[in-house]
């Protein structure tokens, strides 16, 4: 059956600064905590690192090309903070701004709508050592950030993120440390968590005041929590990590308010008119979105709670599932019911699909070719689940492919590919994979036969 998306959907593709930009220590550039994080022995698979990565720094051109070539509406990527800010704050650095002055320039060169998230987990370092998210102050300094990005290229730039997965980079940052910067420490935890709300709205204020019409919004990873046995304890730790996984920054930016227990932990940080700051009008919501959350209670983790390791089985999942190369599973359902939650609980929100995609290592023919059949079934299974949801009245305005290019998979390092185009990291070679070329067909036709 033919499924047709919606006339002016956008579709394309997301990356982040981190994971492809390279060029770490050039032009300017300050240091960024995943800079130190993934030069910190131990951390990362391989003890791989983002110095070089896809080079996207200096091959955008190559890369845009690709995306003109099947008609991509749009392009979702993110912005070194520390490329704008080597310090975070204080002095520009011009060779910063240059360098996203020529992407986004060639991108509507070639008739890609740029959309913008401007903080994707790389925080100045020079912030960090003043405490980072856990300093109240670094609200005001990403409030300033955002308005000098507004001030500088919303002439061109109409869609901008604030954050990219709050929860994902609170959560692995500051509460288990499996991500920079690494700590895991209760009240710094906690204080961040307002702290990057407080954020949010700051910046969604200030980049409203000076340009009124601009789409605005936060980019979410959620995902249906639910238990991965039927313990009591199993049970109440969902409760738990559905609490810091969905509601965080959902609640508190969209609707207005922390959960009840949330903000009971979160109260002594909370100051006055915190709570109407952070709740701004916002456009649209982002969503990421890969599969359930299967919790399971750990008393050793800080939030007493976390996602079951692959081994762990949940009860009534039938071990046959398929998984993909990150151990997640294949669950469009979770995907439909994602967003239904949205549409009905939510008070039926814009919403962009900013992230979906999967990981499988891919072979490459010796015709040259990669025929990630996988990645094609995924893509289908999951537009699908979309398209249901659009049917049932969810307003979806886009879907970006997580992602462009294979890249650096945080602490996973570079075995990960998630990307349409291959990326071979001993040359920087591209090369498209046949999921690529399906991905042409459906913007195309603007969808697909299921
Ligand atoms: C995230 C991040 C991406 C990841 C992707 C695969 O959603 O965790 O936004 O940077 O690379 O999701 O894990």
């Amino acid at each position: 059956m033919l499924l047709k998306f919606p006339t002016n959907f956008l579709w394309g593709a997301a990356t982040s600064s981190y994971q492809i930009e390279g060029a770490a220590n050039i032009d300017g550039k300050g240091k960024s905590i995943w800079d130190t994080f993934s030069h910190t022995p131990g951390k990362i698979k391989n003890d791989e690192n983002g110095d070089i990565a896809a080079d996207h720094y200096h091959l955008f051109k190559e890369d845009i090309k690709l995306m003109a070539d099947i008609k991509m509406s749009a392009y979702r990527f993110s912005i070194a903070w520390a490329r704008i800010y080597p310090e975070g704050k204080g002095s520009l650095n011009q060779k910063g701004i240059d360098f996203y002055n020529k992407l986004i320039d060639e991108l509507l060169n070639k008739d890609i709508k740029p959309l913008v998230t401007l903080y994707h987990w790389d925080l100045p370092q020079k912030l960090q050592d003043d405490g980072g998210w856990s300093n109240r102050d670094t609200s005001k300094i990403f409030c300033d950030y955002a308005t000098t990005f507004v001030k500088k290229f919303s002439d061109r730039v109409n869609f901008i993120s604030t954050l990219n997965e709050p929860a994902v980079f609170s959560i692995h940052g500051h509460a288990d440390g499996y991500m920079a910067p690494g700590i895991s420490d209760k009240n710094i935890f906690f204080s961040s968590i307002h702290n990057i709300n407080l954020a949010h709205g700051y910046a969604i204020q200030s980049m409203r005041s000076i340009k009124p019409n601009l789409e605005l919004g936060c980019v979410l990873n959620l995902s249906p929590s639910l238990p991965c046995s039927n313990s009591d304890e199993d049970t109440k730790a969902t409760k738990i990590f559905d609490m810091y996984w969905n509601r965080a920054f959902l609640d508190p930016m969209y609707t207005g308010s922390y959960p009840a227990a949330l903000e009971y932990k979160l109260k002594k940080y909370i100051q006055n008119d915190d709570l109407k700051n952070i709740h701004q009008k916002c456009d649209y919501i982002g969503l990421n979105h890969y599969q359930h959350s299967r919790v399971k209670a750990d008393k050793d983790y800080l939030l007493g709670a976390r996602v079951a390791y692959k081994d762990e089985r949940p009860f009534g999942l039938d071990n046959q599932e398929e998984l993909t190369s990150m151990g997640w599973e294949i669950a469009p359902n979770a995907y439909y019911d994602q967003i239904m939650e949205l549409k009905n609980k939510y008070n039926n929100p814009n919403i962009y699909l900013t992230e979906n995609g999967c990981a499988y290592s891919d072979k490459i023919e010796k015709d040259g070719s990669i025929n990630d059949v996988k990645r094609i079934d995924y893509l289908k299974k999951y537009l699908s689940a979309v398209k249901k949801s659009i049917d049932h009245g969810a307003k979806i305005k886009g879907y970006m492919a997580w992602s462009l290019l294979d890249n650096f998979e945080w602490a996973l390092g570079f075995e990960k590919r998630f990307g349409l185009i291959h990326v071979d990291f001993n040359n920087l070679k591209r090369t498209p994979k046949n999921s690529f070329y399906f991905y042409k067909n459906i913007i195309q036709e603007n969808g697909f036969e299921s």
